[in-house]
């Protein structure tokens, strides 16, 4: 194999030491990758990637995602080295800094070039499933078969601890179905996490795991050497597989005494540390952050390849444009993330009905209305798109036969689904959807973290929400999870009392573009409210609203409730009004969105100043005390649920008229 030449030995170094004087200097982060993987890197920002640092947001450019986000150094000196604009000298010397755009590890929408948010391993290979099953999908319906206008690779760099998360098996296996192609991923096999030797507690063949998966696996023995790589990257472009290349690694190469150790993985290196690393590798040992303008000028190719590579691909749509104008203008638009006007008009109103339908059904049918108008939604459920309602009609699954369906079959890989969300709308000219039973949001919690962390605007359809899933027991009944999304930031937490508040559900869910949304939905049925008796469920979007005043002059009382348990609400106002009571109902399906409102909003609809008031929601107490007060009632539930009848159940729980009269009775009282 050749060797590297002389220029590039120096480049690689100035990525190398980029790093380590910048974790140096910041007297944290983690020097051990960006030593290890820099020819990795160096091979797929010199030779392969198309991409324009001039332009870090170009439609057609190929993805990078760096999965061991602790290495980000590894990113920032390539941004800076290539051109990327804003990333000046200044800000590798501020790194991990307060403000800075170089925070510990790589941020969506913070820093330019960033692709997705990693730092918690796994998340990143997994969410670049998503944005390989975002281009396939785009290409599949955009391309023709002149102008591809969708064809790009996405690239990453994982690391052991990424290839032994969970999350990234449930992912790598459904890639490996797809026979997603496009999807090359370069592993650090360095053999070292932060407890010591990989062989403590990974010691599976990975390559054989891999390709059980269905991959094509390839091995690089000398991680360093830039044609080696070069060639395997070839290898995996020219399979029609997803590729994993295995890269024998050594992390914190050229350290003198930390190179293939744990100590390389986080360790702030010691003056003779780096010195000793500099001068074995031939680097200048002074000044810092030192780069040769040959090394610069080398990199800053970049720019130049990257203007072509655009101006290329614009041509090219500029011909697509002429023969597809429709087409094309719909591409810009989902590509922009704009919705097609009057989008709002093909959502259905529910009329009046007693006995209504379940939520879940109502968003089944709303879904598909939107559907027809945004041809950008795409998604499905982990083997339950029949109980979520979340199958397209009409629509074919998205399977390696046909990229272009829109229903996206995930297994049973809660986790997996969820990274996989967020890739696919990360990626751009796509909103996805998720869907599971609520309870099981507990298995794809940190990809819907990292959605409100990175102001991703997917959305995530949870059926079954509260234990009036019944029979099936405490196991699949939630309890603290609407309290529990509650008190994740930037995430907003629907959860509609009938069909029409379900359908102003799905409108504000498409109008949150930087930031997800969730939808918590009755397995069982409810009443469809009549709005002309009731406040139009356009409330909804404030988080709360009044519903109805019922009876004779001021406030007595104040009801409020969430979803299912509105019906309560409504049923037991009906009978303290018949009593002479004046009662308040308030639905209430999103305490995050009535947060959001005026003080002056918030108080015209709570009435603070009535004492009596009463909350109900089928779930944990948790939050419910600020909108009840101290002399509030709640009616909720902080225990486990059980195995019975759903209506069985709610007598038990105290999820019954009765109960919501007899605590009213108690604070009308005092
Ligand atoms: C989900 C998750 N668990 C734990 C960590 C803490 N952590 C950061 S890196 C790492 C393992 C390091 O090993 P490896 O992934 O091989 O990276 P290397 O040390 O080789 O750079 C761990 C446990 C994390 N970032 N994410
Ligand atoms: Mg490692």
């Amino acid at each position: 194999m050749q060797a590297n030449t002389p220029l590039q030995e120096e480049a690689l170094n100035a990525i190398r030491f980029l790093s380590a004087d910048a974790i140096k200097k910041a007297n944290s982060g983690h020097p051990g990758l960006p030593m290890g993987t820099a020819a990795m890197a160096y091979t797929l920002f010199t030779k392969h990637m198309r991409y324009n640092p001039a332009n870090p947001k170009w439609a057609d450019r190929d993805r990078f995602i760096l999965s061991g986000g602790h290495g980000s150094m590894l990113l920032y000196s390539l941004f800076y080295l290539t051109g990327y604009e804003e990333m000046t000298m200044e800000q590798l010397k501020t790194f991990r800094q307060v403000g800075s755009l170089t925070p510990g590890h790589p941020e969506y929408k913070h820093t330019a070039g960033v692709e997705t948010t990693t730092g918690p391993l796994g998340q990143g290979l997994a969410t670049a499933v998503g944005i390989a099953m975002a281009e396939a999908h785009l290409a599949a319906t955009y391309n023709t078969e002149v102008e591809k206008i969708v064809d790009h690779y996405t690239y990453v760099i994982a690391s052991d601890g990424d290839l032994m998360e969970g999350v990234t098996s449930e992912a790598s296996s459904l890639a490996g179905h797809l026979g997603l192609g496009k999807l090359i991923c370069l592993y650090d096999d360095n053999h070292i996490t932060i407890d010591g030797r990989t062989d403590i507690a990974f010691t599976e063949d990975r390559g054989k795991r891999y390709e059980a998966y269905g991959w094509q696996v390839l091995h690089v023995a000398d991680g360093n050497n830039i044609s080696e790589i070069d060639r395997a990257i070839q290898a995996a472009k020219a399979d029609p597989r997803p590729s994993l290349i295995i890269c024998k690694t050594v992390i914190g190469f050229g350290f003198p005494t930390w190179a293939d150790n744990p100590a390389a993985h986080s360790g702030i290196p010691s003056d003779e540390e780096l010195d000793g690393a500099k001068k074995a590798l031939g680097y200048p040992v002074e000044p810092h952050f030192y780069v040769s303008e040959e090394v610069l000028a080398h990199y800053r190719e970049a720019l130049t390849r990257g203007s072509q590579a655009e101006t290329e691909w614009k041509k090219k749509f500029d011909d697509y444009r002429q023969k597809q104008p429709d087409q094309a203008r719909e591409f810009e638009r989902v590509m922009a993330g704009d919705l097609p006007e009057n989008w709002q008009d093909s959502v259905p109103t529910f009329p009046a009905d007693a006995r209504g339908l379940a939520t879940r059904a109502a968003s089944g049918k709303v879904l598909n209305a939107l559907a027809k108008e945004l041809p950008e939604l795409i998604g499905g459920s982990a083997d339950l798109a029949g109980s979520n309602s979340v199958k397209l009609d009409n629509q074919a699954s998205f399977q390696k036969e046909n990229y272009s369906g829109r229903n996206i079959h995930f297994g049973v890989r809660e986790h997996g689904m969820g990274a996989i969300n967020n890739g696919l709308t990360q990626h751009g000219g796509l909103r996805s959807f998720v869907a599971t039973f609520f309870v099981f949001s507990d298995y794809l919690r940190p990809a819907l973290r990292l959605a409100a962390l990175s102001g991703i605007g997917d959305i995530w359809v949870f059926s079954h929400d509260s234990i009036m899933v019944g029979e099936d027991g405490p196991t699949h009944q939630p309890i603290e999870h609407l309290n529990s999304f509650r008190a994740m930031p930037n995430v907003a937490l629907l959860r509609p009392a009938d069909a029409n508040e379900t359908a102003e559900a799905w409108k504000v869910a498409v109008e949150r573009k930087d930031a997800p949304t969730i939808l918590a939905l009755t397995r069982q049925a409810v009443p469809t409210l009549d709005r002309q008796k009731f406040a139009s469920a356009e409330g909804l979007r404030k988080g709360a609203y009044v519903l109805a005043d019922l009876g004779e002059g001021p406030t007595d009382l104040v009801l409020m409730a969430s979803g299912s348990e509105v019906d309560l609400i409504v049923k037991a106002g009906q009978v303290l009004a018949e009593e002479g009571v004046s009662v308040r109902l308030v639905s209430f399906p999103s305490l995050e969105l009535f947060d959001k409102q005026t003080k002056e909003y918030q108080d015209s609809v709570m009435l603070p100043g009535v004492k009596a008031r009463l909350a109900v929601e089928a779930g944990s107490s948790l939050g419910w005390h600020r909108w009840v007060g101290a002399d509030g009632a709640l009616i909720t539930l902080d225990r486990f649920g059980a195995s019975g009848p759903a209506e069985e159940l709610l007598v038990e729980f105290g999820f019954t008229v009765e109960n919501v009269l007899e605590k009213s009775h108690k604070l009308l009282a005092g």
